[in-house]
Protein backbone atom coordinates (compact mmCIF):
# COMPACT_ATOMS: atom_id res chain seq x y z
CA UNK A 1 0.00 0.00 0.00
CA UNK A 2 1.48 3.30 -0.78
CA UNK A 3 -0.12 6.70 0.06
CA UNK A 4 1.50 9.95 -1.98
CA UNK A 5 0.97 13.16 -0.50
CA UNK A 6 1.54 16.03 -3.06
CA UNK A 7 1.65 19.23 -0.73
CA UNK A 8 3.62 22.60 0.46
CA UNK A 9 4.25 24.00 3.74
CA UNK A 10 2.24 26.61 3.97
CA UNK A 11 -0.46 25.27 2.39
CA UNK A 12 -3.82 26.21 5.07
CA UNK A 13 -5.42 22.89 3.21
CA UNK A 14 -2.64 20.60 2.94
CA UNK A 15 -1.97 20.80 6.69
CA UNK A 16 -5.04 19.59 6.89
CA UNK A 17 -4.54 16.25 4.82
CA UNK A 18 -0.73 16.10 6.23
CA UNK A 19 -2.60 16.24 10.66
CA UNK A 20 -5.90 13.71 9.13
CA UNK A 21 -2.95 11.61 7.65
CA UNK A 22 -1.04 11.66 11.33
CA UNK A 23 -4.09 11.64 13.42
CA UNK A 24 -4.69 8.34 11.39
CA UNK A 25 -1.31 6.80 11.45
CA UNK A 26 -0.80 6.61 8.31
CA UNK A 27 2.24 6.76 6.95
CA UNK A 28 3.28 8.44 3.41
CA UNK A 29 5.65 9.82 1.01
CA UNK A 30 5.92 13.54 0.42
CA UNK A 31 6.50 15.16 -2.92
CA UNK A 32 6.84 18.89 -1.75
CA UNK A 33 5.38 21.62 -4.49
CA UNK A 34 6.56 24.79 -3.84
CA UNK A 35 3.55 26.38 -4.80
CA UNK A 36 5.21 30.17 -3.96
CA UNK A 37 7.61 29.19 -7.14
CA UNK A 38 5.34 27.73 -9.03
CA UNK A 39 5.66 24.41 -9.22
CA UNK A 40 2.01 23.53 -9.44
CA UNK A 41 2.28 24.81 -13.27
CA UNK A 42 4.68 22.51 -14.08
CA UNK A 43 2.74 19.74 -16.79
CA UNK A 44 3.43 16.59 -14.60
CA UNK A 45 1.92 18.24 -11.50
CA UNK A 46 -1.06 19.66 -13.72
CA UNK A 47 -1.68 16.40 -15.34
CA UNK A 48 -2.45 15.41 -12.08
CA UNK A 49 -4.85 18.23 -10.89
CA UNK A 50 -6.12 20.32 -13.61
CA UNK A 51 -6.81 22.85 -10.74
CA UNK A 52 -2.90 22.90 -10.43
CA UNK A 53 -3.53 23.05 -6.45
CA UNK A 54 -2.27 21.50 -3.70
CA UNK A 55 -2.99 18.81 -2.31
CA UNK A 56 -3.36 15.95 -4.13
CA UNK A 57 -3.40 12.42 -2.81
CA UNK A 58 -2.23 9.46 -4.71
CA UNK A 59 -3.25 6.00 -2.95
CA UNK A 60 -2.07 2.66 -5.54
CA UNK A 61 -1.77 4.50 -8.50
CA UNK A 62 -5.64 6.24 -8.16
CA UNK A 63 -5.29 10.40 -7.71
CA UNK A 64 -7.72 11.75 -5.31
CA UNK A 65 -8.32 15.81 -5.15
CA UNK A 66 -9.68 18.17 -2.82
CA UNK A 67 -8.71 18.32 0.95
CA UNK A 68 -11.82 17.57 2.85
CA UNK A 69 -12.56 14.92 -0.28
CA UNK A 70 -8.99 13.18 0.77
CA UNK A 71 -10.07 13.25 4.42
CA UNK A 72 -13.04 11.57 3.78
CA UNK A 73 -11.29 8.58 1.67
CA UNK A 74 -9.15 8.30 4.45
CA UNK A 75 -11.47 7.77 6.46
CA UNK A 76 -13.65 5.81 4.21
CA UNK A 77 -10.21 3.58 3.16
CA UNK A 78 -8.69 3.10 6.56
CA UNK A 79 -11.28 3.27 9.00
CA UNK A 80 -8.70 2.62 12.18
CA UNK A 81 -8.21 6.09 14.44
CA UNK A 82 -11.62 7.29 13.47
CA UNK A 83 -11.88 10.94 12.74
CA UNK A 84 -15.26 11.36 12.14
CA UNK A 85 -18.03 11.20 14.52
CA UNK A 86 -20.02 7.87 14.86
CA UNK A 87 -23.48 8.93 15.11
CA UNK A 88 -25.25 10.26 11.75
CA UNK A 89 -26.26 13.79 13.42
CA UNK A 90 -22.72 14.41 14.63
CA UNK A 91 -21.33 13.54 11.23
CA UNK A 92 -23.66 16.17 9.87
CA UNK A 93 -22.30 18.46 12.38
CA UNK A 94 -18.81 17.74 10.89
CA UNK A 95 -19.33 18.11 7.54
CA UNK A 96 -21.57 21.72 7.90
CA UNK A 97 -17.81 22.88 9.68
CA UNK A 98 -16.21 21.01 6.35
CA UNK A 99 -18.22 22.90 3.69
CA UNK A 100 -18.24 26.17 5.51
CA UNK A 101 -14.28 26.03 5.48
CA UNK A 102 -14.08 24.67 1.98
CA UNK A 103 -16.80 27.40 0.69
CA UNK A 104 -16.10 30.58 3.18
CA UNK A 105 -13.36 30.47 5.22
CA UNK A 106 -10.42 29.20 2.93
CA UNK A 107 -11.22 32.02 0.22
CA UNK A 108 -11.15 34.32 2.84
CA UNK A 109 -7.77 33.06 4.25
CA UNK A 110 -6.67 33.34 0.97
CA UNK A 111 -7.12 37.25 0.47
CA UNK A 112 -6.26 37.17 4.65
CA UNK A 113 -2.81 35.69 3.91
CA UNK A 114 -2.42 38.04 0.49
CA UNK A 115 -3.12 41.33 2.36
CA UNK A 116 -1.28 40.39 5.49
CA UNK A 117 1.37 38.77 3.98
CA UNK A 118 2.36 37.92 0.16
CA UNK A 119 1.57 41.84 -0.70
CA UNK A 120 4.79 42.61 1.40
CA UNK A 121 6.90 39.94 0.08
CA UNK A 122 5.51 40.58 -3.59
CA UNK A 123 6.33 44.19 -3.56
CA UNK A 124 9.83 43.71 -2.38
CA UNK A 125 10.52 41.56 -4.81
CA UNK A 126 9.47 44.19 -7.13
CA UNK A 127 5.31 42.62 -8.69
CA UNK A 128 6.23 43.86 -12.34
CA UNK A 129 3.47 45.11 -14.32
CA UNK A 130 -0.35 44.27 -14.38
CA UNK A 131 -0.12 42.35 -17.84
CA UNK A 132 3.26 40.50 -16.45
CA UNK A 133 0.89 39.50 -13.33
CA UNK A 134 -1.74 38.60 -15.65
CA UNK A 135 0.06 36.27 -17.63
CA UNK A 136 1.80 34.41 -14.58
CA UNK A 137 -1.51 33.07 -13.77
CA UNK A 138 -3.31 32.36 -16.73
CA UNK A 139 -5.30 29.18 -15.06
CA UNK A 140 -6.51 31.51 -12.25
CA UNK A 141 -8.57 33.59 -14.46
CA UNK A 142 -8.14 37.20 -15.43
CA UNK A 143 -11.26 38.00 -12.71
CA UNK A 144 -9.36 35.94 -10.27
CA UNK A 145 -6.01 37.36 -10.99
CA UNK A 146 -6.81 40.97 -11.01
CA UNK A 147 -8.35 40.63 -7.55
CA UNK A 148 -5.15 39.05 -6.60
CA UNK A 149 -3.47 42.19 -7.98
CA UNK A 150 -5.85 44.14 -5.89
CA UNK A 151 -4.44 42.82 -2.64
CA UNK A 152 -0.97 43.35 -3.64
CA UNK A 153 -1.46 46.88 -4.76
CA UNK A 154 -3.82 47.96 -2.21
CA UNK A 155 -3.96 45.43 0.60
CA UNK A 156 -6.85 45.90 3.17
CA UNK A 157 -8.27 48.49 0.89
CA UNK A 158 -8.56 46.07 -1.95
CA UNK A 159 -12.39 46.04 -2.77
CA UNK A 160 -14.23 42.97 -0.71
CA UNK A 161 -10.54 42.52 1.34
CA UNK A 162 -11.76 44.36 4.20
CA UNK A 163 -15.36 42.04 4.38
CA UNK A 164 -13.48 38.76 3.68
CA UNK A 165 -11.36 39.88 6.97
CA UNK A 166 -14.43 40.74 9.23
CA UNK A 167 -15.57 37.16 7.76
CA UNK A 168 -12.75 34.91 9.40
CA UNK A 169 -13.32 36.55 12.37
CA UNK A 170 -16.93 35.49 12.25
CA UNK A 171 -15.82 32.06 12.19
CA UNK A 172 -13.36 32.69 15.18
CA UNK A 173 -16.88 33.56 17.15
CA UNK A 174 -18.65 30.47 15.44
CA UNK A 175 -15.90 28.52 17.01
CA UNK A 176 -16.27 30.19 20.23
CA UNK A 177 -19.65 29.47 20.54
CA UNK A 178 -19.26 26.19 19.29
CA UNK A 179 -16.64 25.25 22.35
CA UNK A 180 -19.12 26.59 25.32
CA UNK A 181 -20.23 22.87 26.18
CA UNK A 182 -17.07 20.95 25.37
CA UNK A 183 -13.12 20.84 24.45
CA UNK A 184 -13.51 19.90 20.79
CA UNK A 185 -16.07 21.61 18.09
CA UNK A 186 -18.47 18.49 17.69
CA UNK A 187 -19.28 16.46 20.72
CA UNK A 188 -16.93 15.35 22.68
CA UNK A 189 -14.12 14.18 20.93
CA UNK A 190 -11.64 15.28 18.54
CA UNK A 191 -12.55 14.93 15.15
CA UNK A 192 -12.68 16.08 11.33
CA UNK A 193 -14.47 19.40 12.36
CA UNK A 194 -11.32 20.41 14.81
CA UNK A 195 -8.73 18.71 11.42
CA UNK A 196 -10.87 20.84 9.51
CA UNK A 197 -10.58 24.60 11.94
CA UNK A 198 -6.77 23.97 12.52
CA UNK A 199 -4.88 25.16 10.06
CA UNK A 200 -7.13 28.40 9.49
CA UNK A 201 -6.57 29.13 12.98
CA UNK A 202 -2.89 28.38 13.36
CA UNK A 203 -2.29 30.70 9.91
CA UNK A 204 -3.58 33.59 11.70
CA UNK A 205 -0.69 32.52 14.73
CA UNK A 206 1.52 32.32 11.82
CA UNK A 207 0.93 36.12 10.88
CA UNK A 208 0.99 37.43 14.18
CA UNK A 209 -2.72 38.12 14.78
CA UNK A 210 -3.11 36.32 17.90
CA UNK A 211 -4.53 39.42 19.51
CA UNK A 212 -7.73 37.97 17.70
CA UNK A 213 -8.23 35.58 20.56
CA UNK A 214 -5.11 36.53 23.10
CA UNK A 215 -6.21 38.81 26.14
CA UNK A 216 -9.72 37.18 26.90
CA UNK A 217 -11.19 37.83 23.28
CA UNK A 218 -12.20 34.92 22.68
CA UNK A 219 -10.87 32.30 25.78
CA UNK A 220 -12.19 29.31 24.52
CA UNK A 221 -10.91 29.37 20.90
CA UNK A 222 -7.35 30.42 22.53
CA UNK A 223 -7.51 27.13 24.99
CA UNK A 224 -8.85 24.92 21.65
CA UNK A 225 -5.49 25.63 19.94
CA UNK A 226 -3.26 25.21 23.03
CA UNK A 227 -5.21 21.50 22.86
CA UNK A 228 -4.51 20.63 19.03
CA UNK A 229 -0.98 22.01 19.63
CA UNK A 230 -0.45 19.83 22.49
CA UNK A 231 -1.51 16.68 20.75
CA UNK A 232 1.90 15.00 19.59
CA UNK A 233 0.03 14.93 15.42
CA UNK A 234 0.31 18.99 15.40
CA UNK A 235 4.30 19.52 15.12
CA UNK A 236 4.93 16.51 11.95
CA UNK A 237 1.40 17.92 10.19
CA UNK A 238 2.42 21.47 10.74
CA UNK A 239 5.45 22.84 12.04
CA UNK A 240 8.15 20.55 10.49
CA UNK A 241 6.91 21.41 6.73
CA UNK A 242 6.97 25.31 7.14
CA UNK A 243 10.63 26.09 6.47
CA UNK A 244 12.15 28.65 8.81
CA UNK A 245 12.46 31.34 6.57
CA UNK A 246 8.97 31.42 4.96
CA UNK A 247 8.05 31.50 8.99
CA UNK A 248 9.54 34.34 9.77
CA UNK A 249 8.40 36.07 6.61
CA UNK A 250 4.79 35.39 7.77
CA UNK A 251 5.55 36.60 11.02
CA UNK A 252 7.37 40.11 10.15
CA UNK A 253 4.58 40.72 6.91
CA UNK A 254 1.71 40.04 10.07
CA UNK A 255 3.35 42.27 12.32
CA UNK A 256 3.25 44.95 10.17
CA UNK A 257 -0.90 44.46 9.36
CA UNK A 258 -2.01 44.02 12.81
CA UNK A 259 -2.45 47.79 13.54
CA UNK A 260 -4.88 47.90 10.70
CA UNK A 261 -6.48 44.42 10.91
CA UNK A 262 -6.98 45.16 14.72
CA UNK A 263 -8.45 48.74 14.31
CA UNK A 264 -10.91 47.57 11.11
CA UNK A 265 -12.06 44.55 13.52
CA UNK A 266 -12.34 47.03 16.58
CA UNK A 267 -10.10 44.62 18.45
N1 LIG B 1 -10.59 23.37 -2.53
C1 LIG B 1 -9.20 22.99 -2.66
C2 LIG B 1 -8.35 24.24 -2.56
C3 LIG B 1 -6.91 23.95 -2.91
C4 LIG B 1 -6.08 25.23 -2.86
O1 LIG B 1 -6.60 26.36 -2.97
N2 LIG B 1 -4.77 25.05 -2.73
C5 LIG B 1 -3.86 26.18 -2.68
C6 LIG B 1 -3.02 26.12 -1.42
S1 LIG B 1 -4.00 26.13 0.06
C7 LIG B 1 -2.93 26.13 -3.86
O2 LIG B 1 -2.41 25.09 -4.21
N3 LIG B 1 -2.69 27.28 -4.50
C8 LIG B 1 -1.84 27.34 -5.61
C9 LIG B 1 -1.82 28.71 -6.24
O3 LIG B 1 -2.23 29.66 -5.56
O4 LIG B 1 -1.41 28.83 -7.40
C10 LIG B 1 -8.85 21.97 -1.55
O5 LIG B 1 -9.46 22.02 -0.48
O6 LIG B 1 -7.99 21.11 -1.79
Amino acid sequence: MTLELYHHGSSACAAKVRFALAEKRLPWTSHYVDILKGEQFDPKFVALNPKAVVPVLVHDGAVIVESTVICEYLEEAFPAHAIYPATPLERARVREWTKAVDEELHPACSALTYVVSHRHTILRNGAGSFEEFLAGGVREGRAARTLKWQWIQLGLEAPGAAEKIQLYDSYLHKMEHALGGSDWLVGARFSMADIALAPYVNRLAALALEGLWERGRLPRVADWLARVRARPTFRPAFVDWLPAELADEMRTNGERSWPAVRSLLGV
